[in-house]
């Protein structure tokens, strides 16, 4: 396989709403980011993913863009984000830009141009269809609940919008459309740039005459054609979200030999708390089991050929500690296992802002403290389908992106030292005690596993180079794996759960194991016996 810069990189994903705010308007801006770039120089990330930070309406925070040029005035200006590239790139942090072009925002001129008449130059720059027998075109359903079809008495037609209806799917199949696309991504990628994350790229090649959302049939044909006119002629990292891949076509995005993606983030292990075939509002415990499967069908499956993204949070998911770990007593030890548990394995992975600190969900008592357009959708859509208000209380606790999006946690200053203005979204009253100055000053704390992970992985071969191996699959509390290059082994084994346990590897008289990291102190040496303590996590090298 050949050696790339971003097999060694950990990725920080930042959310710049909720990251740091520098003028008091409780919004974070990108000053704000600027502000902490030496936080997250020691914690030794080498790439910032930054979620979109272009003008827009704000309907879905930012995933609605309206100028693909501009930055939204609340962020800042542009010379504030050639300065954000310049004093990133002064600490060797590179940038990946979020890529949204799937939709744009109903306020995109395009689409303000499109709805003028059928015959405007920007009409079929989005998906219109007549209406079938006065209704819909077809049942096709928006991600974000009801029909995917919004009708526009003006010009008599419906529009497509898989997300909000200010979000309209922008039409791929013409080629006009396709090379304004390489040409906004070539402005951004000569600002300097080091790549993209590419939001719902699986949707691009849909066909909505067949009520194909996913994985359509010019898809590929699409991202080979992007490959060309724009990243392709530069070094750049390309991570596409997909939330529909398979191992069979993550294949097809991240083989080198085909010029599409560096890798993609699929969510199948996202999924395995949701009654299947449910949405995931619909709650079901998670097995341990159907986990190590998961994960080592994917360590597998992009071993040797593509390569795996590596996360358990993002600015969609609830916090990874509350979710799978123990937010409770074992916040710290449960944060540490998830993340040696993650690190250890082949891939790249991403930490979400907050979660290098183990910040947890919040608890919101009244929808109303729910923000996201995606959480309110499905409140009203549940209680109209009867659910009792405690039930859809509960799995937003669970599950709602809100969780994501509550203000970073600085320190204990009112409003978590994110901003001296009221933020935009209420703070987890949990600051007090979880936050980044705490941690700096914790020998202990979750910030500095994290940062003797990433460090790891810099200097490692093996770690990141290394082949994977599940042991005992069947076991329901342990998750064990080793990692092997040549005559070199780890040995990475986890308590998932806070019930000790004991785990034997299999070793001769020759064996030797040395600890290279553990959440506990004293964890022990003897491989053949190992006492797992609640949620212990430790990191062996074996020669
Ligand atoms: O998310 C894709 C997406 O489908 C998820 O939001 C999913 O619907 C849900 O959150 C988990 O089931 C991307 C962005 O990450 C998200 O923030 C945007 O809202 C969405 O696309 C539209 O741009
Ligand atoms: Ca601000």
């Amino acid at each position: 396989m050949q050696q790339q810069w971003w097999h060694k990189s950990v990725i920080y994903q930042i959310y710049p709403r909720s990251f740091n705010d520098s003028n008091n308007d409780g919004i974070g801006d990108i000053k704000g980011i600027i502000q902490k770039l030496d936080y997250l120089k020691e914690l030794g990330i080498e790439v910032i993913w930054l979620s979109p930070i272009y003008e827009s309406p704000n309907v879905d925070n930012g995933y609605d863009i309206s100028d693909y040029y501009s930055i939204l005035p609340e962020y800042g200006t542009m010379d504030d984000m050639n300065k954000l590239l310049l004093e990133s790139h002064q600490r060797e942090i590179k940038i990946i830009m979020d890529l949204v072009v799937n939709h744009t925002s109903d306020q995109h001129p395009w689409f303000i141009e499109a709805k003028k008449s059928k015959d405007n130059p920007y009409r079929n720059y989005y998906i219109w269809r007549d209406p079938m027998n006065g209704q819909e075109p077809n049942e096709l359903d928006s991600n974000f609940g009801g029909s995917a079809w919004e009708y526009d008495e003006s010009t008599n037609q419906y529009y497509l919008h898989l997300y909000s209806k200010q979000q309209p799917d922008l039409n791929w199949e013409n080629e006009t459309m396709r090379i304004s696309i390489w040409e906004m991504m070539n402005f951004w990628i000569d600002k300097g740039i080091s790549g993209f994350r590419m939001d719902v790229i699986d949707l691009i090649g849909k066909n909505p005459d067949k009520q194909i959302k996913e994985n359509g049939p010019k898809l590929h044909d699409y991202l080979q054609e992007m490959y060309i006119n724009t990243f392709g002629k530069h070094d750049l990292l390309t991570v596409g979200e997909t939330w529909g891949a398979t191992t069979e076509n993550a294949k097809l995005y991240s083989d080198p030999k085909r010029k599409e993606l560096n890798m993609v983030f699929q969510f199948e292990h996202m999924n395995l708390d949701k009654i299947p075939g449910k949405r995931r509002w619909d709650l079901k415990k998670l097995e341990l089991v159907e986990l190590k499967q998961v994960l080592s069908k994917w360590q597998y499956a992009l071993g040797q050929e593509g390569w795996n993204s590596l996360f358990w949070n993002n600015h969609d998911l609830p916090r990874i500690v509350s979710r799978w770990g123990n937010d409770g007593e074992y916040r710290v030890k449960s944060a540490k296992m998830l993340a040696t548990l993650l690190h250890g394995m082949k891939g790249t992975p991403y930490v979400y802002q907050g979660e290098e600190i183990g910040m947890t969900n919040a608890v919101f008592d009244s929808i109303d403290d729910y923000i996201d357009i995606e959480t309110r959708n499905v409140y009203k859509e549940r209680i109209k389908d009867g659910f009792s208000e405690e039930e859809i209380m509960k799995s937003l606790y669970m599950k709602a992106r809100d969780n994501a999006r509550t203000p970073m946690q600085w320190s204990d200053e009112p409003n978590a030292g994110f901003s001296k203005g009221k933020p935009w979204m209420k703070v987890n009253p949990n600051y007090t005690y979880i936050n980044v100055k705490n941690a700096l000053e914790d020998e202990d704390s979750v910030f500095y596993h994290y940062q003797k992970l990433i460090d790891m992985r810099k200097n490692n071969n093996l770690i990141v180079y290394g082949t994977y191996n599940l042991l005992e699959p069947d076991n329901e509390n342990i998750y064990a794996y080793e990692r092997i290059l040549e005559n070199e082994k780890l040995l990475i084994v986890c308590n998932f759960y806070e019930v000790e346990k004991k785990f034997y590897y299999p070793v001769t008289e020759y064996t030797k194991a040395r600890i290279l990291l553990s959440n506990y102190n004293n964890s022990g040496l003897d491989i053949s016996n190992i006492r797992l303590r609640p949620y212990e996590a430790i990191i062996y090298q074996i020669s």
